[in-house]
């Protein structure tokens, strides 16, 4: 590395790595500082009248039918109406008025099958389809506000199905392609949804793999509000079929007219629900509007990633079915004019090189991944991605969970080549669209922290009595002021949101995340505060422990949870996938415990660990530490419906026992 790099000061060969410890810093080049898309001088501009930042950024981001006549009215709270007054058209904006523009040939998606089939639609191709749909789905009759339910895998026909809900002001509910008959069924009920747009399957590393059977499965007891099925035929598969009620893609959207008018629709009308799968109970369906919701989910996609939509290829890995697949697969790209690619597959089919070989042959300049994905890759080792011209990449995107510093060092120099600026995206499906980051042209980047609030947005790290904590201190994440993609509600449940969000401290949002101040007051994320361990008193964040496992190069992949403890209250226990041929070391568990120990304290050292050949992931790369506290805790496992791969839990089971 060099000054040329942008490298302020590292501590270069320190593989002892912890968030205490991490002081390195990376400041954009001056070539990438001056063409950055934000500068520095945004902050003070935001800071200085935050609605009227955001009144600033929908008008120039978003084109008004009607425009409106105040940006906020808190009057409410904790129901915020972002934009009142002003009325507009989602898929209008993501589509036609490019086409309208001059864009209509510019590239909007190229979508590359798991099998390796190709499709590239230009913004005038995806708008002719999204009009179709649009006609499909309103003779079947979907009226405005009326629910759908999206249960597809990642192909374009996901983001066509949205954009023709949003049209018309239909309201959609993507259902993880993961998840079960069951978890379907229960949201098709929650939300009352009229439609389903599913496919006959999709493909899972060489292998078709089904979807309609568990819708049909999901809709087999009766007494649901389900009057049509329309189907994508994805693998080509034998499904069973339900006359009058199944409907066949390409009979319904095919036929279609191409014509279809797209009619305002009032800012705070809704755009979708999308269920999180809280730890315990019914799930919540996340409410987000129409206004707010593009407004700041376009300005993040612009900002945080630098977008230059002339000439960035944007891919951002995650699926459609959690809300980063959202705000930042179908809306904000789309809004903001730019090309993007959309995979359909896992990354180790048909070989671990398969993601750069994309960025390779689509010049992919902005990626946005998971620190899961990144770990896994560094797991497989990086004499796959050194095959792959890497070169066009220009901007590295993170989110879902905290990054830990050797992840995020490995993701600059083996993917960056060491000079593309590492943006680690602090956001939830509450929020809707990223709250902190840094902006990739003015911050000088921490491996491991997200450093600082969006730029309009107020967040705060507060004690146990909302008081803000000082520098070098930790505590609870906070939002003080309403922000325009926040959630509107709980579909169904307004006392809900207010409990969850707004009662813990006196009006502040509450995120439920634990975060510390560096001496900088700089933000590093630390986890749920669901995830934070008490041992002996002694507050410990599952994170910082995994950090420093991850640090030692013998361990891949690490997670943490806390155990019932007689003695102490709580005791860690820690999972460790390891490296190589580690596992032969006898005293690879005893050299784990003291390294533990030497990084954070005695206090955090695990009082066992178990070493395993892989960890429970959500099909969005989540840890569900749940199932490892059941086995930390000598339960049998409960239930493991969505994870990725279900075959998981057997694996560790054997293994451990082995
Ligand atoms: C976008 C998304 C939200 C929770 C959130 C936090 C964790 C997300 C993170 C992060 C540390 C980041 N999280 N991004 N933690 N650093 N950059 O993931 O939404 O699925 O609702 O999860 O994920 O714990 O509270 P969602």
């Amino acid at each position: 590395m060099s000054e040329a790099n942008g490298v302020q000061s590292a501590t270069q060969g320190d593989a002892l790595e912890n968030l205490l410890q991490e002081n390195r810093k990376f400041a954009p080049s001056e070539e990438f500082a001056a063409n950055a898309v934000v500068q520095a001088n945004v902050y003070a501009e935001a800071n200085a009248d935050r609605p009227a930042f955001w009144a600033k950024q929908a008008r120039e981001l978003l084109t008004w039918d009607e425009n409106f006549t105040q940006a906020l009215d808190w009057s409410d709270a904790p129901f915020a109406k972002w934009f009142v007054g002003g009325t507009l058209n989602a898929a209008y904006n993501a589509l036609d008025r490019h086409v309208e523009n001059g864009l209509g040939d510019r590239v909007a998606i190229y979508f590359e099958g798991e099998p390796g089939d190709t499709r590239t639609y230009t913004y005038a191709q995806l708008t002719e389809e999204v009009k179709k749909a649009a006609n499909a789905f309103e003779s079947l009759g979907v009226a405005k506000g009326d629910r759908v339910a999206v249960y597809l895998p990642m192909i374009p026909e996901a983001v066509i199905t949205m954009l023709a809900c949003a049209r018309i002001g239909a309201i959609h509910s993507v259902v993880f392609g993961g998840f079960s008959a069951d978890a379907l069924r229960s949201r098709i009920d929650d939300a009352e949804a009229k439609l389903v747009v599913t496919a006959d399957g999709t493909y899972r590393r060489g292998k078709p793999s089904p979807l309609k059977n568990a819708v049909d499965a999901a809709l087999e007891a009766e007494g649901h509000s389900v009057a049509n099925v329309v189907v994508v035929k994805r693998n080509g598969e034998p499904i069973d079929w339900h006359e009058g009620r199944d409907q066949w893609w390409h009979d319904a959207v095919e036929s279609a007219s191409a014509e279809h008018t797209p009619v305002p629709h009032d800012a705070e009308h809704p755009l979708f629900i999308l269920y999180t799968s809280g730890t315990t109970g019914k799930p919540k369906g996340i409410l987000h509007t129409t206004g707010g919701f593009l407004a700041q989910s376009a300005f993040t996609h612009k900002a945080t990633f630098d977008l230059h939509p002339e000439t960035d290829v944007y891919w951002c890995t995650a699926d459609i079915g959690w809300v980063t697949g959202h705000t930042y697969v179908t809306y904000a790209p789309l809004i903001n004019g730019a090309t993007q690619l959309m995979y359909e597959g896992t990354p180790d089919s048909p070989h671990q090189g398969r993601w750069w070989e994309l960025v390779e042959k689509y010049k992919v300049s902005i990626m946005y991944t998971a620190p899961t994905a990144i770990r896994t890759m560094m797991k497989w080792g990086e004499d796959i991605p050194a095959k792959y011209d890497l070169s066009s990449i220009r901007v590295l995107g993170s989110v879902g969970e905290p990054i830990n510093p050797e992840a995020w060092m490995w993701y600059r120099r083996v993917i960056g080549g060491d000079k593309a600026p590492i943006v680690d995206t602090w956001w939830q499906t509450e929020t809707g669209a990223h709250m902190i980051a840094p902006m990739p042209g003015v911050t000088a980047t921490k491996p491991g922290s997200a450093q600082v609030a969006v730029p309009g947005i107020a967040v705060d790290v507060v004690d146990e009595l909302g008081q803000p904590v000082p520098n070098g201190h930790g505590g609870y994440l906070v939002v003080r002021e309403p922000w325009p993609a926040m959630l509107r509600g709980i579909w169904g449940d307004p006392e809900r949101y207010k409990d969850t969000y707004w009662s813990r401290f006196e009006n502040m949002y509450f995120a439920g995340d634990g975060a510390k101040k560096d001496d900088d007051g700089d933000i590093w994320l630390l986890g749920r505060v669901d995830d934070v361990m008490n041992v002996s008193g002694h507050r410990l964040s599952t994170t910082e422990i995994e950090s420093a496992l991850v640090s030692h190069p013998s361990v891949a992949e690490a997670a943490v949870v806390g155990a019932a403890d007689e003695t102490t209250g709580e005791a860690v226990v820690a999972f460790v996938i390891l490296r190589g041929n580690a596992a032969q070391d006898e005293e690879i568990v005893t050299t784990l415990r003291n390294h533990v120990g030497k990084e954070i304290g005695p206090i955090a050292k695990p009082r066992q660990i178990l070493v395993v050949p892989e960890l429970p992931k959500t099909r969005s790369g989540k840890i569900m530490r749940r199932l490892l506290k059941d086995i930390a805790e000598g339960r049998e496992a409960g239930d493991a419906s969505t994870l990725a791969d279900n075959t998981v839990m057997q694996q560790i089971a054997t293994s451990l026992k082995g």
